[in-house]
């Protein structure tokens, strides 16, 4: 799909908004500062970056929930300024690699890519499923309802009225939940949303998963993919800096194999790397889940294929 030489652009997003934790909007940041642009030029991508997106603040006092969702205007409103940010790279032919930040971002991102590929394809890696709406959601948090929004499911929230529901329910499949919550649950039943939680992770391997579920969005290995990685996917002893850490999560090997196999396809041409937290846990933990989200973008643009 992506024109030589090839290019990935990208796109720093510190924002919070959707989730009440301090300094997940510092996860960008930490990640370029790693060296993540010049790792995947050595890996022989031409690599545009012109720094950090700067978003419209909007301060509490002037954004009250609307319902249950907190933040929603700020949400909304940087949610959009990515998707147009990341659909003007995608028609670019450059892959977007949009690092987070907290997941509601990928309300942005997705939709991004799907203004350039209306037939792409969703692999949601992540503890959560991150599918509530503003009807069944407990918290209120956005980061924990982008892809209800994407679907177009739930009650319709008129500051969301940009989200087009390009996303169909056949077309995403989720790898590592551990943490669904009750409504979620009854959603995937209802829409029939392909998920593969830990127990089938142990059940069949890895290999077998990450096969079945491109079998199931992507069968003949033709559709366009964008892989919205949530490092909290990981199990808290590789990836212990983020939100909501849940036990029983992805090895090391297991989420790196996810963007292994990914890239393996040819058909990647949308990355996001999200909630990665340096201001949680101690230095040395910063470090290393800094360090794991740079690893797994560089495996899933081709650094462990021989
Ligand atoms: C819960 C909610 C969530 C990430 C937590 C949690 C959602 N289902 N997502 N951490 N990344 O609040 O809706
Ligand atoms: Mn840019
Ligand atoms: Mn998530
Ligand atoms: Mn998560």
């Amino acid at each position: 799909f992506l024109p030589d030489p090839k290019t990935v652009a990208i796109v720093g997003c510190p924002f919070r908004g959707g989730q009440a934790k301090l300094g997940v909007d510092k996860g960008p940041i930490h990640l370029v500062q790693a060296g993540l642009p010049e790792q995947l030029a050595e890996l022989g991508w031409k690599v545009q970056f012109d720094g950090h997106h700067q978003f419209e603040e909007i301060s509490t006092e002037d954004d009250p929930p609307i319902g249950k969702l907190k933040n929603p205007r700020s949400v909304s409103r940087v949610c959009e300024a990515v998707a147009k940010v990341v659909g003007e790279h995608a028609k670019k032919g450059q892959l977007p690699l949009t690092l987070g930040g907290d997941h509601s971002l990928a309300m942005g991102t997705i939709s991004g890519t799907l203004e350039k590929y209306p037939d792409a394809c969703v692999i949601w890696v992540d503890a959560h499923a991150d599918i509530n709406t503003a009807e069944t959601t407990d918290s209120g948090n956005i980061h924990g309802m982008p892809v209800s929004f994407l679907l177009g499911i739930g009650p319709k929230v008129e500051e969301f009225s940009w989200v087009k529901p390009l996303l169909k329910p056949h077309r995403i499949v989720y790898i590592g939940l551990r943490d669904v919550d009750q409504g979620e649950r009854r959603i995937l039943r209802e829409h029939g949303i392909k998920a593969f939680s830990m127990h089938e992770v142990d059940k069949y391997g890895i290999g077998r998963v990450v096969e079945m579920a491109l079998d199931h969005v992507n069968p003949g290995r033709k559709l366009p993919i964008h892989l919205s990685f949530d490092v909290d996917a990981l199990d808290p002893s590789v990836a212990p800096s983020t939100g909501t850490p849940v036990r029983g999560g992805l090895t090391f090997r297991e989420g790196h194999y996810i963007c292994e196999a990914v890239y393996e396809t040819g058909c990647l041409v949308a990355l996001d790397i999200m909630e990665v937290n340096p201001s949680l846990a101690d230095s040395e933990s910063a470090k290393q889940t800094v360090a794991v989200g740079c690893s797994l973008a560089r495996s899933a643009l081709g650094e462990t294929l021989l």
